[in-house]
């Protein structure tokens, strides 16, 4: 009945975030504008890249086309469409993309709450091969009536009100959480609308796979060492765990979320800070873990608690099952 019930009365993701604000009786409606926005850019990014083979033959875009102009790269397009969508929503006020150096500030006219960090698209260097890609989005709300800062976006993780990511892959899956627990919907094209089709996503409390680019094992520290060395061959007669390693964040996650297990981009000698950026990398994928009953752990602290200090700081991180972080936290205490 519960089955036939999600196939008739449909939940869409804008009902969802409805009834989300409807737990907020001073809720003006802006996070549910806001949120709408997003899956504007989401829908458009989706349809964009799944023609993106078709480019080659017909020039869109990151290609010239008949006309011979360049076409924008795939994520050029996507991040000034995530652009014009945020700011015409009227409800931001500073903006950080991957794509662009600089936060953007609104013009006062379309100023509203909300900072956004995203990046539009995310592991795009893996659109030629098929490989899934996603965006990524975190979002902090600022005081009524004021001009952000860059200092409003320089904000720990743990003053994050929203997170999701969008991943483009067989399906269009948009995973979200505001606060109260995560939920997955899966773009219906002949609809164009998001149906709920993961409600209340819990991560398993343990997984039996590590997920890590083993290329940069020459210039790991000992704690991600001896960690991998124990998934790998474990002392306690347990079996060994799987190694899953897809070099696209927003894919890696989303099977560690549903699946279980560690997904982690450690420090390492050569670059001591990781690879993947705190504000619209870390910081949403570990606010979503944490939502869904995981952790995230950057070798030093909880991840949300960091403090960025530029808003393209990158940090290690170990994020996945709670039970998996554990581990690694314990060996990374005792290497304290
Ligand atoms: P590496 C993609 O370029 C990306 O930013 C993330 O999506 C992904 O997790 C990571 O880099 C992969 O990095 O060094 O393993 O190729």
């Amino acid at each position: 009945h519960a089955a036939d019930a999600m196939r008739t009365d449909l939940m869409t993701i804008t009902r969802y975030v409805l009834n989300e604000q409807s737990r907020f009786p001073e809720a003006r409606g802006d996070l549910t504008i806001l949120l709408n926005n997003i899956v504007l850019g989401c829908k458009f990014v989706c349809s964009s890249v799944s023609k993106a083979g078709l480019a080659k033959l017909i020039g869109l875009a990151g290609e010239t086309n008949v006309q011979g102009e360049e076409q924008k790269k795939l994520d050029v397009l996507s991040n000034d469409v995530f652009v014009n969508a945020l700011v015409s929503s009227g409800r931001t006020n500073v903006l950080v993309s991957e794509e662009i150096e600089d936060a953007i500030f609104v013009e006062k006219a379309k100023r509203g709450r909300y900072c956004v960090v995203f990046d539009p698209l995310d592991g795009s260097s893996n659109i030629d091969c098929g490989v899934s890609i996603g965006t990524i989005f975190g979002i902090y709300m600022l005081k009524d009536g004021i001009e952000g800062t860059v200092e409003d976006v320089l904000q720990p993780g743990t003053a994050m009100l929203a997170a999701g990511y969008c991943m483009y892959g067989s399906s269009c899956t948009l995973v979200l959480s505001t606060g109260a627990g995560v939920n997955g919907f899966t773009l219906d094209p002949s609809l164009g609308e998001f149906i709920l089709t993961h409600p209340d996503i819990k991560i398993p409390k343990k997984g039996k796979i590590y997920s890590v680019n083993e290329g940069n094992a020459m210039n790991w520290d000992a704690p991600t060492t001896k960690y991998v060395q124990n998934a790998k061959f474990p002392k306690d007669g347990a079996s060994p765990k799987s190694l899953r390693y897809i070099g696209s964040m927003v894919a890696d996650v989303h099977r560690t979320l549903l699946y279980g297990g560690i997904f982690m981009y450690p420090g390492d000698k050569k670059s001591p800070k990781g690879k993947l950026r705190v504000l619209y990398e870390v910081f949403p994928m570990s606010f979503l873990m944490e939502q869904a009953g995981g952790q995230a752990f950057t070798g030093k602290e909880r991840a949300l608690e960091l403090v960025p200090t530029h808003i393209h700081d990158r940090s290690p991180i170990f994020l996945g099952s709670y039970d998996d972080v554990e581990e690694i936290k314990a060996l990374y205490a005792e290497a304290a």
